[in-house]
C-alpha cells in the first residue's frame, strides 16, 4: 500500500517536472517569418550574463542568456554582420499578457554596446517566480518599463525598406 502511494507520488512529481519543463519554453519567429519553439534546453547552451535591474530604488541582479545570442540562434545577424539594412532589424519581445517591447538588433549585440540585454531566468540566484519563467532585462535602463515579464514570444522583424520615392535616402 505504502509502496503504491510512493509510486503514485513519484509519478505525480515526474508529471509536474515535465509540465514545468514544457512551460519553460517560448515561441520564436526568425527574420524570414519561420516560427519555432525554444526550450530551456535550447537556451542552456547560450552565453549567459548578469544584469542589474533597478526597480524604483530596489536593485536585483538578473541572470540569463544574451538576447543577441537568442536572436542569432533564430537567424538574425550578429557582431560585424549587423550593419547596413540590419541596423533596421528589430526584436519584438512579447509577454504572456500581450505587453510588447521592441529593441533594435544592434542594441542587443555585445560587440556594439557595453551593457548587456538578457532573457533572464534567474534573479538574485533563484528562478523567477511570478515574473517568469523569462523576463527581459535591458542593462543600463534607469527604469524597468522595458523589462517585459513572462516573456512568451521573441520575433525578429526586418524593417528596412528600399524607398524608391526617396533614392537619396537609400542606405548603402
Ligand atoms: N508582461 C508585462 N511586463 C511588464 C509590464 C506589464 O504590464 N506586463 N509592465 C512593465 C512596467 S511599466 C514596469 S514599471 C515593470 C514593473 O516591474 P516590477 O513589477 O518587477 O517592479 O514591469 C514591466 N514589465
Ligand atoms: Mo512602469
Amino acid at each position: 500500500m505504502r509502496r503504491h502511494l510512493l509510486a503514485a507520488l513519484a509519478a505525480g512529481l515526474a508529471a509536474i517536472a515535465v509540465e514545468g519543463a514544457a512551460a519553460k519554453s517560448l515561441e520564436v519567429v526568425g527574420p524570414d517569418g519561420q516560427g519555432a519553439t525554444m526550450t530551456a534546453a535550447d537556451l542552456a547552451g547560450l552565453p549567459r550574463q548578469q544584469v542589474k535591474l533597478d526597480k524604483r530604488g530596489k536593485a536585483a541582479t538578473y541572470e540569463g542568456p544574451s538576447l543577441g545570442a537568442i536572436a542569432a540562434r533564430i537567424g538574425a545577424a550578429s557582431g560585424k554582420a549587423i550593419h547596413g539594412a540590419e541596423l533596421a532589424t528589430v526584436i519584438r519581445v512579447t509577454g504572456a499578457d500581450g505587453y510588447q517591447v521592441v529593441l533594435g538588433l544592434a542594441e542587443t549585440d555585445p560587440a556594439t554596446r557595453r551593457e548587456h540585454v538578457i532573457l533572464a531566468d534567474r534573479a538574485d540566484g533563484a528562478p523567477l517566480a511570478g515574473d517568469g519563467p523569462f523576463r527581459l532585462v535591458v542593462g543600463g535602463d534607469l527604469r524597468p518599463a522595458r523589462s517585459a515579464r513572462n516573456v512568451a514570444r521573441i520575433e525578429i522583424l526586418r524593417l528596412s525598406t528600399r524607398n524608391t520615392d526617396a533614392p537619396a535616402l537609400r542606405h548603402r
